[in-house]
């Protein structure tokens, strides 16, 4: 139903986004996008290249007076940093990094030509595209949020930064694990009719394609490995007041790939940044000699800012799935459609 596809390099003119199957009659606040765009540029571990951009989405189209008209939304957010021409070849690919891989697949010379796509910056245009989805499904009261749960294996906040202090001062980087919630999704989006309709499936798809996420559980996720199956289902109440309601929810909210009515909770972990200030063993691609990796400008810890990456990967993911089970044209009919199938199961 919906579909995203979004371009720019990190150092070209701008990050672009085109969202396709948006309904018609949605009012969309500027503002939320911007103030989800700069939720992604915070948190503690950010590098330079975020004290140079102030990212702000111009909206080129799919709208008239604020409110959508079920044409394509085109968003633009500048690249302050526009020095793609100017910047020097890079020639040591960094371990972790699409650098190598991307090098020998595209036939290039310069590491350059795979970093400047292959960078996180992309995610500026997930980011809006995901502050749009979110206004979509708060039409249907769905809320969206994350928190960072470790990093570097520590676990408090305090221990946290101080992991993160620890990585600036080493010249190192972190990785961690967060966690993101959907709440108010209703039971029946996504379907186990096919592998590629299972909600499971396509929120992990969408989450796992953000740069540097290597893992992502849902649920009890890993831990169900563990345990026998009486001590993990989530056993099934019913009450006049309530309706069919579970005490547990190590499902996640997802059961046979359909949201159960239950938290959708979704955990990923990123692996620490790969660009290293204090680079590790590579190639130099020229003369095939050892050399140090290339060091590009960079973050050391940007799990916080992933969180708010994939809530917004989830609220594509949610969005479109409400649209496939309740129609997708026209957000009064939606909303009608919606009303009528939370009276058939209510
Ligand atoms: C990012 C912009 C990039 C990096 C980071 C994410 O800017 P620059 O390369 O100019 O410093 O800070 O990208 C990466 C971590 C990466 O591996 O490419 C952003 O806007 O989020």
């Amino acid at each position: 139903m919906l579909r995203l596809l979004t371009a720019g390099e990190s150092h070209g003119k701008a990050i672009l986004a085109i969202l396709e199957g948006l309904p018609a009659g949605l009012k969309l606040d500027a503002q939320k996008i911007n103030q989800e765009l700069k939720r992604r540029q915070s948190g503690f571990g950010r590098g330079k290249r975020m004290q140079i951009e102030n990212d702000k989405a111009q909206i080129l189209s799919g709208l008239k007076k604020g409110v959508s008209l079920g044409s394509p939304i085109a968003l633009l957010i500048e690249n302050k940093d526009f020095s793609i021409e100017k910047l020097a070849k890079v020639v040591c690919p960094r371990p972790g990094h699409a650098d190598l891989a991307g090098l020998l697949k595209y036939g290039f010379s310069d590491i350059r030509e795979v970093l400047e796509r292959a960078s996180a910056r992309s995610t500026a245009a997930t980011v809006g595209v995901g502050a749009i989805c979110k206004m979509f499904l708060s039409e249907f009261k769905i809320k969206i949020s994350s928190r960072v749960l470790s990093i570097a294996g520590e676990y408090t906040k305090e221990r946290m930064i101080e992991k993160i202090n620890q990585a600036i001062a080493k010249k190192d980087t972190a990785g961690g694990i967060f966690e993101v919630k959907a709440l108010g999704v209703p039971v029946g989006l996504g379907s186990y009719v096919q592998p590629d309709r299972r909600l499971d499936a396509k929120l992990s798809c969408m989450v796992m394609s953000i740069p540097g996420i290597k893992a992502v559980e849902i649920g009890l996720g890993f831990g169900y490995a563990d345990k026998f199956g009486s001590e993990v289902h989530d056993a099934i109440h019913c009450s006049k007041s309530q309706g069919y309601f579970r005490n547990t929810n190590n499902a996640g909210g997802i059961e046979g790939g359909i949201s159960n009515g239950e938290d959708i909770i979704l955990r990923a972990c990123m692996k620490p940044i790969s660009t290293l200030i204090n680079p590790l063993e590579s190639v130099n691609i020229s003369s095939k000699k050892p050399a140090k990796a290339a060091v590009e400008r960079s973050d050391i810890c940007v799990v916080e800012a992933a969180g708010v990456v994939a809530e917004s990967a989830c609220a594509f993911v949610l969005a479109d799935a409400l649209l496939e089970k309740f129609g997708s044209d026209s957000l009064s009919d939606i909303k009608e459609s919606y009303k009528i199938y939370l009276k058939r199961i209510s």
